[in-house]
């Protein structure tokens, strides 16, 4: 039987969070110990455990099916592979940035001017649509250091808190592409591949509502449950079952996780007591 072939990364920021995202899935398997694969125990799939930058290669020549990497050694790659999911972990940004005493006052402070980067590809066509004409200089690592050795007259590189930047004397000035880790897959996958892939995929997805919601639980008086259920969005009818307590309803609905906060006040002020908001596990929509 066919298994799918999931490439994650061995050692780095997105190891923990890729074997946590499949773990969440339901899937078993063995993980540690240094192996380079590994093979669940209760779904057809294999992990391959490799670099970052390796991944999309691995994808495009099929010996992965699949891979979790970042939005930008996915772009900067420029295989023949495609995002299937993006994943909502591991965000940040790739930015330009130059020394903090410099006057900066638009893209054209780095025409003719010196920029080093591990992202050749994706600054090279950023200056391309922009109209810069700068010098590309790409090196592999400690790019933040560039400037002060006088290698460089800015950088392009990931930022995330921005305290790398800070504590090399840099500052942020353009933002070239946000990113986060997501699901990519090779163009041509095999019919049980990708049947595998969606099943995947759906508990992805389900993993992934959940996250973004919330239960919540509350006693209202019944002559406010009208204006209560028009203060809760989304979510189609509220379950409403009656309380021991004369006049009074217990009212069970999903919240959004970024809407809560906006509407407990008003919650509160249409009578709304003991409220309970607790974490969903898997939501199937
Ligand atoms: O060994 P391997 O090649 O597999 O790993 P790697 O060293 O190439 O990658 P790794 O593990 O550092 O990052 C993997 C992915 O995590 C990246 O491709 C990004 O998509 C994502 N990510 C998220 C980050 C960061 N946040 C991040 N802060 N990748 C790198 N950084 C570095 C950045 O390069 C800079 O040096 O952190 C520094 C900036 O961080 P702040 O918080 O000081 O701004
Ligand atoms: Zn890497």
């Amino acid at each position: 039987m066919s298994k799918l072939k999931i490439a994650i990364q061995k050692s780095g920021r997105l190891s923990e969070k890729s074997v946590a995202l499949l773990e969440e899935c339901g899937l078993k398997f063995p993980n540690g110990g240094g192996k380079l694969i590994t093979e669940c125990t209760n779904f057809p799939v294999e992990i391959l455990f490799l670099r970052d930058d390796d991944i999309p290669q691995y994808v495009e020549q099929n010996v992965a099916h699949i891979g979790i990497i970042g939005e930008n050694v996915f772009l900067e790659s420029q295989k023949e592979i495609r995002i299937v999911e993006k994943l909502n972990f591991s965000g940040c940004r790739l930015s330009l940035a130059v020394p903090k005493e410099i006057e900066y006052e638009g893209l054209d402070f780095f025409n003719n001017k010196k920029i080093a980067t591990s992202y050749p590809n994706i600054l090279g066509k950023y200056f391309k649509e922009n109209n810069i004409s700068a010098t590309v200089e790409i090196i592999s690592g400690s790019v933040e250091i560039a400037p002060g050795i006088g290698l460089a007259d800015g950088i392009c590189d990931i930022v995330s808190s921005g305290s790398t930047l800070l504590s090399n004397g840099l500052k942020e000035v353009e933002t070239v592409i946000e990113s986060q880790a997501v699901m990519v897959s090779s163009p041509n996958l095999e019919a049980e591949v990708q049947e595998i892939l969606n099943k995947l995929l759906f508990r992805i997805r389900s993993v992934q509502n959940a996250k973004e919601n919330k239960y919540i639980l509350l006693n209202s008086p019944n002559n406010q449950l009208e204006k209560i259920i028009a203060i809760l969005p989304g979510m189609n009818s509220p379950t409403i079952l009656p309380l021991a307590k004369e006049g009074w309803s217990s009212l069970h609905s999903v919240i959004g996780e970024d809407k809560f906060w906006d509407v407990i006040d008003e919650l509160k002020q249409a009578g709304a007591e003991g409220i309970l908001v607790v974490p969903i596990e898997k939501m199937i929509l």
